[in-house]
């Protein structure tokens, strides 16, 4: 036996529990960094001699277990020689319980309650994994979810971009396990981020014909910032043009070091359409789960996450949770920051209708007034005044801290010197769903502090469609009302028409976020730069008395214009800076002369012109903006 060999596969080999494998090499003290970790041929056979040992070891300890069993006689025999045995550990036990004693009663309290913790764990029911699906924009996450659910949400979507979160189960080979679509726009880290904390293990699907790009990299830093296990997923292996070694390779410039180059990076090829690899990738899954030992109580009280928020124009406010424990039941009291429900229907990812939902179930509640914010922690409480006192506790400790904020701030002298920005762009901005709000809330921020020049103001913003109310606050704000995936009714439509408030909305982030590019640029003031049209020679010095000083010059190349801007470089130095005031051609004023002419040029405002001066004429033209 040369040959490495992977964690997990050698405990397969050996009918063992991939945990249990991992226990023993923590308790032979060998070193490995997950369950894909690749053991030398040396160490593996060692194990196998200890797998075996301990197969036989078993085997005996049954036998004369059996032997006792059948010998109950020969206990009387041994009787005093147990005895005295019984007596010497007894002894022990109270030497050790003195030196217990010594090192402090509080250390041993606390790792028995450790102890009976991790029992208790243990004895709990097993939970479906979450793995949230993260990568770049168009890599195939939605599509690669879809082959696995077997539906086709990817063509649903505007634009073929998913929006906002998604939360689904599948059932898989190997149990059911739940998975979170997000998206791939930049605009979307706050997603991707919450997507990542509420995680079990993360996904990272990476097109192969594309490799590694700037979301591939930042879902990598969420997800190894949230401590999960990352798999990555290389996708589009059918495509011609795909080149999955190559993305294998760049894998290594992000510190996920594939299997195949050593190290302990689960990579799965896969395609989201003929299905290649899938299958792997499942197994996969499922092994890192079982490593993960995932439990949770479902009676414990209810606690769990918010997933995504909308407000839907004929149902309401519509709230997909995840409960991480507990369950949660129709009728009962969700409090989640500052806005709380009474859960009237429960509806799972298959849109139906569900009387409970235990930990790792997606579901989507009914009941909430307000849109609360995704990512949210979410608890049942156990009636509407426990409810209501909560939330309008949290309430008054934010607002509280709000104006002790303001209390603080007051005015500075840079407030009242600083420098002062151009203008103001004032935006109303609605959104399909808090994500989405969140989204476009980071981009639009971005965007402001990008230019000194421009303040973004968001006089509002929402999850919903526009109302006339938003047009009444546009008027007084002279502002512009972005709608992101909600549509405005017609008679906001109409009136915004009749008012000439600008009403845009979108389907597709990207555009959204050029609109306000080109209105920032919009706004920004014109720069100028120098352009040179022309030099001259000074050849002689004419004083004319009421005039001053007049250069007698000769036009080496281009123009020189009355009025245009000039500087006079002596010795290859600038002494002078303003502008053509006279310009003559023998006794006539002119207003240009070319190359190869000589000319009197009068410097506005300067005398102390001298032979051998050069005059440089430019004139200033604007730059447009980048
Ligand atoms: N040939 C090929 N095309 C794929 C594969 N997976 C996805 N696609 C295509 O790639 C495009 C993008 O797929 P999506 O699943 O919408 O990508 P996504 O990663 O969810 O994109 P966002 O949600 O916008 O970040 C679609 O046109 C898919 O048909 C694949 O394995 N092979
Ligand atoms: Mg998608």
């Amino acid at each position: 036996m040369a040959e490495k060999v992977r964690i997990y596969q050698l405990a397969k080999d050996l009918g063992l529990d991939t945990k249990d494998m991992l226990a023993l090499l923590d308790d032979i003290g060998i070193e490995y960094k997950s369950h894909a970790s690749s053991l030398e041929a040396d160490v593996a056979d060692t194990i196998r001699q200890l797998a075996a040992q301990e197969a036989q070891a078993r085997a005996a300890a049954q036998a004369s277990a059996e032997a006792v069993a059948a010998n109950g006689a020969v206990d009387a025999a041994t009787g005093p020689a147990a005895e005295q045995a019984a007596q010497a550990v007894a002894q022990t036990a109270q030497a050790a319980e003195q030196t217990a004693h010594a090192a402090g009663q509080t250390a041993q309290r606390a790792a028995e309650q450790a102890a009976a913790a991790q029992a208790a764990a243990a004895s709990l029911p097993q939970r479906a994994p979450v793995v949230t699906v993260m990568g770049h924009v168009d890599h195939g996450k939605t599509s690669l979810l879809d082959y696995i659910r077997k539906t086709r949400v990817a063509e649903r979507e505007a634009g073929g971009i998913t929006q906002h979160i998604g939360a689904y189960q599948a059932e898989t080979p190997s149990g059911v396990v739940t998975f979170l679509d997000t998206p791939g726009h930049e605009a979307f880290t706050a997603i991707r981020q919450r997507g990542a904390n509420a995680t079990d293990i993360a996904v990272i699907v990476v097109a192969a014909d594309d490799s590694i790009m700037p979301q591939t990299r930042e879902a990598i830093a969420h997800a190894k910032a949230a401590k999960v296990p990352i798999i990555v997923a290389i996708n589009k292996i059918d495509l011609p043009q795909a080149d999955p070694d190559k993305a294998m390779r760049d894998l290594m410039q992000v510190e996920l070091v594939p299997e195949a180059f050593g190290g302990d990076t689960v990579v799965v090829p896969v395609s989201a359409i003929t299905g290649q690899g899938v299958d792997d990738l499942l197994e996969m899954l499922s092994l890192v789960a079982e490593v993960e030992d995932l439990r949770a109580d479902p009676e414990a009280e209810a606690e769990g996450v918010v997933i995504e928020s909308v407000l839907d124009k004929r149902a309401g406010v519509l709230v997909t949770v995840l409960m991480q424990q507990g369950t949660v039941r129709v009728g009962d009291y969700l409090v989640c920051g500052e806005v709380w429900g009474k859960i009237r229907r429960l509806t799972d990812h298959t849109g139906a209708t569900v009387k409970d939902a235990g930990p790792s179930v997606p579901v989507q509640v009914l009941g909430f007034s307000e849109v609360p914010i995704a990512g949210e922690h979410v608890m049942a409480v156990s009636d509407e005044a426990s409810a209501k006192r909560i939330t309008s506790e949290r309430r008054s400790m934010r607002e509280e801290t709000e104006r002790a904020e303001i209390g603080r701030k007051g005015l500075t002298l840079a407030d009242l010197f600083g420098k002062k920005k151009v203008t103001t762009v004032n935006l109303i901005l609605r959104a399909d769903t808090q994500g989405s709000l969140e989204a476009l809330k980071g981009v639009l921020e971005k965007e402001a502090a990008a230019t000194d020049e421009v303040d973004l103001e968001l006089m509002l913003a929402e999850v919903g469609a526009p109302t006339e109310s938003d047009l009444l606050l546009a008027s007084t704000g002279d502002a512009t009302i972005l709608a992101f995936g909600v549509t405005p009714a017609a008679s906001v439509v109409k009136s915004a028409e009749r008012q000439k408030i600008p009403l845009k909305t979108y389907r597709i982030i990207y555009e959204l976020i050029e609109d306000v590019q080109r209105m920032i640029r919009g706004q920004i003031e014109p720069e100028y730069a120098e352009r040179v049209i022309g030099h001259a020679e000074v050849r002689m010095v004419i004083h004319v008395p009421r005039s001053g000083n007049i250069a007698g010059s000769y036009v080496t190349d281009g123009v020189v214009r009355r009025g245009a801007k000039a500087r006079l470089a002596r010795d290859g130095r600038e002494v002078y800076k303003g502008s053509i005031a006279q310009l003559r051609r023998f006794k006539d004023d002119v207003r240009e002369v070319a190359s190869g002419f000589e000319c009197g040029i009068n410097l506005q405002n300067y005398d102390n012109v001298q032979e051998g001066d050069v005059i440089e004429v430019y004139e200033m033209v604007e730059v447009p903006a980048a």
